[in-house]
């Protein structure tokens, strides 16, 4: 499940409050991103790799994100996958990525959103509380919301996770690493899986691989090296909508694995991940050291 360590009482608004919040700025910066993409667009820098890109946009709309967040909220902190994190103290932390998709983005593909969720209490996936999400895609005009304790929806339509299918008959959604070692670690792990789902999805954003989850269009999805704003929205958006988010050996969903989808088949699909070591250290390529 999402870390959960019930702050008692409550060190936050309501969460309907958050909830408007979130959705309020996605919605800001999802227009900014969509409406203002231009043909052609720049890359400002890599990170982890030359293939692991921050387009002017993601800069843009990250700004956009933290000046509507100081207006809203002055008080609370931020943690951002460009502008990283900036203390507050109100106990609520705003976890965002200004364009989680940013390949598709790059590429003119219509597979990228913007996340926001509200946490308290330490921002890592280990120890918050996510109390708050909205996920917005613009360029398919879906937008989830969450609320701790109010449920998940996307639009209007409230959200449920129904049982999943046998393993064999799953749709099983996934992504990679940007570094070349991790993506001969996961193709390793992704030919032990294929043969023994129904298939596999690779979308490239992982908030709305978690939010296709929670909506029925994905049966399970895992994906090793997320971050926490990869991460924190679209986990509240399946346990809302009654489906499970973990990691494995008993660890939350995080950087070292995530694992979403109905309870049973999640529990299947972390024993096989742990079986095949699917989150042991890289070793250098064949032929090496
Ligand atoms: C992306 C994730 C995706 C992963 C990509 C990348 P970004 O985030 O959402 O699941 O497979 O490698 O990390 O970089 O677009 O914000």
């Amino acid at each position: 499940m999402t870390s959960s360590h019930d702050p008692s009482p409550p060190t936050h608004p309501p969460v309907a409050d958050l909830v408007a919040v979130a959705e309020q700025v996605a919605r800001a910066a999802g227009r900014l991103v969509h409406e203002g993409r231009p043909q052609t667009v720049g890359v400002a820098a890599t990170k982890s790799s030359a293939v692991d890109v921050v387009t002017a946009m993601d800069l843009a709309s990250e700004d956009l994100v933290r000046r509507t967040l100081a207006r809203l909220r002055p008080d609370d902190a931020v943690l951002g996958e460009e502008g990283g994190h900036r203390a507050g103290t109100s106990g609520v932390t705003w976890v965002v990525d200004p364009i989680d998709g940013t390949v598709n983005y790059l590429y003119g593909l219509p597979a990228y959103a913007v996340s926001v969720a509200a946490v308290v209490g330490e921002p890592t996936p280990a120890t918050w509380t996510v109390v708050a999400a909205c996920v917005h895609a613009p360029a398919t005009r879906e937008t989830w919301t969450a609320g701790r304790g109010l449920g998940a929806y996307l639009g209007g339509r409230r959200l449920s996770v129904a049982p999943a299918p046998s393993l064999d008959r799953c749709l099983l959604g996934t992504g990679f690493g940007y570094v070349a070692e991790r993506r001969r670690a996961q193709a390793r792990v992704l030919a032990s899986l294929l043969p023994r789902v129904r298939d596999v999805r690779r979308m490239g954003a992982a908030a709305i691989d978690l939010c296709q989850v929670a909506t029925g269009r994905l049966d399970l999805y895992y994906e090793r090296g997320l971050q926490p704003w990869d991460l924190a929205a679209g986990a509240l958006v399946v346990a809302e909508a009654g489906g499970v988010v973990t990691g494995l050996r008993g660890a939350s969903a995080g950087e070292g694995m995530t694992v979403a989808g109905a309870a049973e088949r999640v529990a299947e699909l972390v024993a096989i991940l742990e079986e095949e070591r699917a989150d042991a250290p890289e070793g250098p390529a064949p032929g090496i050291g």
